[in-house]
This record gives structure tokens, sequence and C-alpha cells, in this order.
């Protein structure tokens, strides 16, 4: 995308949405599977060439960011919102795109901190508002790694890409089965209503103590493991080898790389298990293993926290179907699966719990698979 002319046209505005993850955590750095699909709260950006220099705005956020027209080593400090909203349009012009003066704001209902790829609805939206407005044309793959490119590079979030591709192609009443090594993203039908299911969502708003430290933290552990085997990442584990890498990792790797390592080993194949069970029609049947992945991020991954772990106990007591942790995790958002009429009592009981420990109250909402980043017209 280098020496590109780009043709200007007046105004684009896009909608990228927010995720769940339906389950594969912290398996994308790992070259692995993952399970996401785009939820209705999601954030819309506009892009106006015009004025002069880069300006960001945000509905949320007090104040304009205003930096002149320069490269992204020029840019003065500016604050992380702004270089979400502005980071795309910086690269491009690294890269010899002849990026206008032009200003992007951005209003976001995906609620931040909690799992939901808040920082991925904006980039998402920026960036195919900008190839909009801009003329640029960009391919799939073009659009997912310059989304990619502003969490990684500009921000400095060491994330794995799951939730750019989840925000760019999801399909509505699918989830998206992500094969994070060759970024392959097949739509798997995921009907809950047709099988008399809901997928409640617990935002546990606990706060994200540490959160980039410990997930930076996992993704050097899983790459030391994986060194360690001699394989490029843990996703060359396949599960019939798991008590032989551990063996071998007995000894030589540090403690927790042998609980990394079975974390994302089990994990890779409890989303190929999700997805053939899906693909059979089976809906009801993935609840325990929804359940495993949160046991298996509680004890062997240990990215869960006191308020997750009771959401999900509380779920599974009130008879849902399986429950896990979603997202990056030391906070954030809880999802059950549970009977369509089971949703106002379950979330009760989750609100009394947490009432009882003296947690923040939590916040509970249901979810279905959305489109994944569009225009929005007018
Ligand atoms: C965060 C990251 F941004 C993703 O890349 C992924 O690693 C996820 O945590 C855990 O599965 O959302």
């Amino acid at each position: 995308m280098t020496d590109q002319q780009p043709e200007t046209s007046p105004v684009a505005t896009w909608r990228a949405p927010g995720r769940v993850n339906l389950i594969g955590e912290h398996t994308d750095y790992n070259d692995g599977f993952t399970l996401p699909f785009a939820i209705a709260a999601s954030c819309t950006a506009t892009v106006r060439p015009g004025g002069d220099g880069l300006r960001a705005g945000s509905a949320q956020v007090d104040g304009e960011v205003a930096i002149p027209l320069t490269g992204l080593a020029e840019a003065p400090a500016v604050p992380d919102w702004a270089r979400y909203v502005l980071g795309a349009a910086w690269l491009l012009r690294d890269r010899g795109v002849d990026v206008p003066p032009l200003e992007v704001t951005v209003d976001s209902d995906v609620p931040s901190g909690a799992g939901l790829s808040s920082s991925a609805a904006v980039v998402c939206s920026v960036v195919t508002a900008l190839d909009d407005a801009l003329g640029l044309g960009l391919a799939p793959d073009e659009l997912l790694a310059l989304s990619r490119a502003v969490e990684n590079d500009v921000v400095g979030a060491p994330t794995g890409g799951m939730d750019q591709l989840a925000s760019l192609r999801s399909r509505e009443g699918h989830v998206l089965f992500c094969d994070m090594r060759d970024l392959a993203a097949e739509p798997v039908p995921f009907d809950l209503g047709g099988a008399g299911l809901a997928l409640l969502v617990v935002d546990s708003r606990a706060p994200h103590a540490h959160a980039d430290g410990e997930y930076a933290a996992r993704r050097r552990g899983c790459e030391a493991a994986a060194a360690a085997l001699g394989v490029p990442a843990l996703r060359d584990v396949v599960i019939d080898d798991l008590d032989a890498a551990l063996a071998r990792l007995d000894g030589v790797g540090a403690e927790e790389q042998r609980r990394y390592t079975r974390h994302i080993v089990t994990e890779d194949a409890r989303v190929l298990q999700t997805v053939e069970l899906l693909r059979a029609g089976r809906v009801r049947e993935i609840g325990p293993l929804l359940t495993q992945s949160h046991v298996s991020m509680r004890d062997d991954f240990r990215i869960t926290v006191p308020e997750v772990d009771t959401a999900v106990e509380v779920l599974l007591a009130g008879g849902a179907l399986g429950a896990r942790m979603t997202g990056g995790g030391f906070g954030g958002c809880v999802i059950g699966l549970l009977e369509a009429e089971a949703v106002e009592s379950a979330a009760a009981q989750v609100e009394e719990a947490f009432a009882e420990a003296g947690f923040t109250p939590p916040v509970a909402f249901t979810v279905t698979p959305g489109p994944g980043a569009h225009r929005v017209d007018g």
C-alpha cells in the first residue's frame, strides 16, 4: 500500500462492532484458533478531509487533539485515545500514502475495559472510514494488517489480532472461526434463538489491575514455552502430544510454562470441538466446553479474578449450560449459555451474589451475533 494517490471524497462514516469471544482465549498470539462474534455495541467513525493537520475528536472524551500533518516519529505526545483514532492516518503517511489534512471523530457505546474490544471497534471503524474517504481500495487483509498495526505499533499493545479480525469480518447470525496462523475466518452458524437459548453477558466491572503487564507476561511465557519445545508456536503442539510436551518442559521451563502450554493446547482443541458441534447444529452441547475453558483460564493460565469466578459459579449453579470469562482477562465480562427463559433470574442471582460479596454491582445484557464493520449512509 505504498505510493498510492488517494482520491479524496467528502465524508465517510463507518460503524465497527465490539465482540464477544465464544471460546479460544489467548490462543490468537499462539497462531491458534478463536471463535468470536460481533455484538451490537459498536463505534462509529467519521472522516472529514479538510482543515490543516490531523484532528481527532471523541464523543466520550472532552477536547480535541490536533497535530501537524507529520509522520509518527515527529508526532508530539498524544493520549492513547487519540493514538487509536489517528494511528491509521499516521501509518498510511509513513507508508507513502498522500493523506490530506483531515478530521476523524468517533462515538462508541462499547464499554471500555470490559473485555469487549472497545479499542478494536474504534480502530476498525476509523480504518474502514479512512479507506472509503480517501478512496484507497485496501484489500481485506490490508484493512486487517493496518488495524492491527495501530494497536501493536502505534499504541504499543502486544495483542494478537483476533479482535480486529472479528470487528472487520463478523457476519450476522454467525460466529467467526478464525485460524490466526493464516488469518482465515470462516463464518459458522450460531442460532441461539432456534435452540431456545440465550447468551447472557455479565460485565463484572472489576478493576483491570495490571492487565497490560500480565497480558504481555502471558505472551512472553507462551513464546518461551514454544521456544523450549522447538516449535514456531504453541499451536504446533497437538492435543495428542500434550503429555509428551509437558514432560519435555519438566525441569526445563518454569512451572508456569507448563501451565500456559496446557491452557493453549487444550483451548485450541476446545475451539475445534465447539466448531464441530455448531456445524452439526448441536448448540446445546457446547456448554461443557465453555466451562472447561473457564477452569483452564482460572487454574492454568491464571487470568481470572474473584468477580468473574463468582459470576461463572453463580450462573452454573443456577442451571447455565456453560459459562466462562470472555476476553483478555483480569476483570471484564463473563458469558453464560442459558435457557432463554432463565435469563432474568440468572442476572438477578449474579447481582445478589455480587452484593453479598461486596463487589461493584455488575451489568448484565444478552447478545446475538451481529455484522462486522459496515458503511453508515446519510
Ligand atoms: C485481548 C487481545 F486484544 C486479543 O488479541 C486476545 O489475545 C484476547 O485478549 C484474549 O483471547 O482481547
